[in-house]
């Protein structure tokens, strides 16, 4: 705006002069032209005068020439008049004509001269007009008349044409001011302020649109269309960096790190946010006598999620669980984490006892978890479970749309089958959202899910999300088979996407992994420190190890029922090998958790009971949580890891067991109904968790087989998670879900 003033101010000045000159040329002509009539009168009039005043002038008859002079003093503009002799002495003059008038007048050339003679002077404070005629008598020069004529009316047109030029001047100024300010507003300013912008938004990637030139914007047209070039050309460039960058970070070949997840998230969302949301916290402040301490849960999803969101940051939305967790968050219920190396921030929801219970240990833990796990544990369905879980998945709706608010097409990434009513909620609030969900368990047949009287709904729910994703192909099959079942929806199964209610969802395999990563190798000690064991008073030559929540799809008494059968059937072992297992308690507040605590003990005492010799007994049951770094030693010296899981998501342990053994030695005897087998077919020793027969053979395989065959073995399924770790999957994963408009 500045400038617009500005060239109104130069094109004002500009005109102004213009106008000026213009004017004092019309000034001078004017005054040229009075000055000209007046001169003509004045003449007419001397001439009279001189005429009639000679005869007395000849005869120096004064006082004659005196009432002359005063007759014609005061006619129009004549002031008055006075005679003079050849020497230039006052002989005669009228009253009006003061010595004063007349010393002040200019010198007039007519004395001695035969031609008259005039001059304008300002005398008195007005402008006058003099005239000078000489007087002759028989040709001789006998003096001079001089006429003073008052000329102020010169002045008064002067000032007049002045005044009018400059008030004329002072409208066409303001009509200029407008014309040019218009102008220059919707003709240049206008239009270059926004090519501008859309140069700046070209720029910024804000608006991937190349600047249109504008068609009636005759000036600017071909600026516009150069513009409009650079900014395709400039689009174009960035396209393709970002596509080269998104392939080398993409290369197969290459291993994905923590870095490189962080770079790829940078490049592929662009500062868009990333949002986690799960049941589980990966923080839990507790309270023991008076002491705050924090752990990390023993959790698949939360040992998987945790690294992605240190390495990408973002906001992460958890029920709050921990006895002191309210005490360590601000007013908004945040806190950043990991408590000694904040990267991201953790808002915690909170749910009463009544929430807790219908919510979670009511539908998610004894409905779903059984209905998805072929466990042959049948789910409980309480309606008023039902109806607390769709409480608290809009609960946990309401606070993440909040934190969604002004936030442009956020990714949000859910977990799990505790919040499966939330993609939809979210979707319905929030279309511009991208929405991915992520089911760590199994998904059973269409046949086993029919079982469920909210089938449907819990459908609808998931469907809101963009993307499904499952740890297995036969997952995703037997969720989209379901799907067919109940839900009236397009099935694309070339595409493996689901359209009802005029949205797509799409369902994909991404196995979950852990954070292994080339540069662990050598980070775990080469040689294996039995010290953690001897700390247990484990001292047997073979060692086996079992990590799992206690939990009843774990297999942990099938477990023990092989180890059994393992004993009964090679006793050459008695004596020289304990199974260790580690079992935090898990679901406590659920009956059938507690009574599979009670009976997973007993059948450890059992078992333990008939072997018992001589102070040695084959299992050693550890109920309680260990943290990472405890369990490391424990991986590395076991000679075997045993997951029987009767049926698994994915399971951990057995993929944490794998990454811990640098010394590519030990064996992984795995359940062939876990999604990790898929990964570990060629590594693992494959069992039937149901058959403690299978189960003995692999334990016997795995004490005794060769170290070439462990180390084989080993290296096939370290290169396997190596090559797919949890970096590549949170990668693939959200790859997905922002891929997706
Ligand atoms: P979980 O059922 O929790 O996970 P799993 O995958 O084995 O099962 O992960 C358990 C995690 O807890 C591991 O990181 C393990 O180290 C840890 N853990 C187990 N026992 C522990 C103990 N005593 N002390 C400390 N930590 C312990 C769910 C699904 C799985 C799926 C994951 C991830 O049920 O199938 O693999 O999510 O998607």
């Amino acid at each position: 705006m500045r400038h617009i003033f500005l060239i109104v101010l130069a094109v004002a000045f500009a005109v102004s002069l213009a106008a000026s000159v213009f004017t004092l040329m019309q000034v001078n002509k004017e005054t040229d032209e009075l000055s000209k009539k007046l001169r003509e009168r004045t003449l007419l009039l001397a001439d009279g005068l001189a005429e009639s005043a000679a005869p007395a002038y000849a005869r120096y008859a004064t006082s004659t020439l005196e009432k002359l002079a005063n007759t014609f003093t005061n006619r129009e503009r004549l002031i008055g008049l006075a005679f003079y002799d050849t020497r230039g002495n006052k002989i005669a003059g009228s009253s009006g004509v003061t010595d004063e008038m007349l010393k002040n007048a200019p010198i007039l050339d007519t004395f001695n001269s035969t031609e008259p003679d005039d001059a304008f002077a300002i005398t008195e404070g007005t402008r006058k007009y003099y005239f000078a005629q000489p007087l002759h008598s028989d040709d001789a020069y006998i003096g001079s008349l001089v006429l003073v004529q008052d000329a102020s009316d010169i002045d008064v047109a002067m000032s007049r044409i002045w005044r009018d030029t400059f008030l004329k001047l002072f409208v066409y100024f303001l009509l200029f001011a407008v014309a040019i300010a218009a102008l220059v507003y919707f003709v240049l300013f206008k239009p270059l302020s926004n090519l501008a912008e859309s140069i700046r938004q070209a720029r910024m990637n804000k608006d991937a649109r190349a600047p249109q030139p504008s068609h009636h914007n005759f000036f600017l047209q071909p600026l516009a269309m150069e513009v409009s070039k650079l900014a395709s050309s400039l689009a174009q460039a960035r396209t393709a960096a970002s596509e080269e960058a998104r392939m080398r970070l993409e290369k197969i070949d290459t291993p994905w790190t923590e870095e490189r997840l962080k770079e790829f998230i940078k490049a592929y969302l662009k500062d868009r946010p990333i949002y986690v949301v799960s049941n589980r916290e990966p923080y839990i402040h507790s309270k023991d006598r008076g002491e705050v301490t924090y752990s990390v849960p023993a959790s698949g999803m939360v040992t998987a999620l945790e690294s992605v969101m240190a390495a990408c940051g973002g906001e992460w939305l958890a029920h709050g669980s921990g006895n002191a967790d309210k005490e360590m968050v601000d007013a908004e219920s945040k806190i950043r984490v990991p408590p000694d190396e904040p990267k991201y921030t953790l808002k915690r929801i909170w749910l009463n006892p009544k929430e807790v219970k219908g919510y979670y240990v009511g539908f998610s833990n004894e409905a779903l978890w059984p209905l998805c796990h072929i466990a042959h544990t049948r789910p409980t369905f309480r309606k008023e479970d039902w109806l607390m879980y769709k409480r608290v998945n809009g609960k946990f709706a309401e606070a993440l749309l909040a934190e969604l608010k002004g936030v442009e097409r956020p990714i949000v990434l859910i977990q799990d089958f505790h919040l499966s009513l939330l993609p939809r909620m979210i979707k319905e609030s929030r279309p511009d959202a991208q929405v991915g969900l992520f089911w760590h368990i199994p998904w059973p047949s269409a046949e086993g899910f029919s079982i469920c009287p909210w089938r449907k709904e819990i459908l609808q729910g998931m469907l809101g999300a963009d993307i499904i994703g499952f740890h297995t192909q036969q997952f995703c099959n037997n969720f989209l088979e379901t799907v067919g079942k109940e839900i009236e929806s397009l099935i694309d199964l070339e595409q493996f996407a689901v359209t009802s209610d005029e949205h797509t969802s799409f369902i994909k395999p991404f196995p979950i992994s852990i954070s292994f990563t080339d540069a662990m190798e050598g980070k775990t000690s080469i040689a294996p420190d039995r010290a953690a064991l001897e700390a247990m008073d484990i001292r047997t030559e073979f060692v086996g190890l079992g990590v799992d929540r206690l939990d009843y799809t774990k297999g942990i008494l099938e477990r023990f029922r092989g180890i059994e059968f393992f004993l009964d059937a090679h006793p050459d072992f008695y004596k020289r090998f304990t199974f260790l297992q580690v079992a935090p308690p898990s679901r406590e507040e659920s009956e059938k958790y507690r009574d599979y605590a009670v009976a997973v003990e007993a059948e450890a005492a059992r078992v333990n009971a008939k072997f018992r010799k001589n102070g040695w007994q084959p299992i050693r049951f550890e109920k309680r949580h260990f943290s990472h770094s405890e369990l490391v030693p424990l991986y590395q010296t076991a000679n075997f890891c045993l997951v029987t899981s009767l049926h698994d998501g994915m399971n951990l342990v057995a993929k944490e067991y794998v990454a811990a053994r640098d010394d590519e030695a030990g064996a992984l005897i795995l359940s062939k109904f876990t999604g990790a087998s898929r990964d570990f077919n060629r590594g693992a020793l494959i069992v039937n968790p149901y058959s403690a027969e299978e189960v003995s053979e692999a334990i016997h395989r795995a004490l005794v087989m060769p170290a070439t065959e462990q180390h084989r073995r080993m290296r096939s399924m370290r290169t396997s998670i190596r090559d797919y770790n949890v970096y590549r999957w949170a990668a693939e994963f959200i790859k997905a879900v922002a891929a997706l408009r």
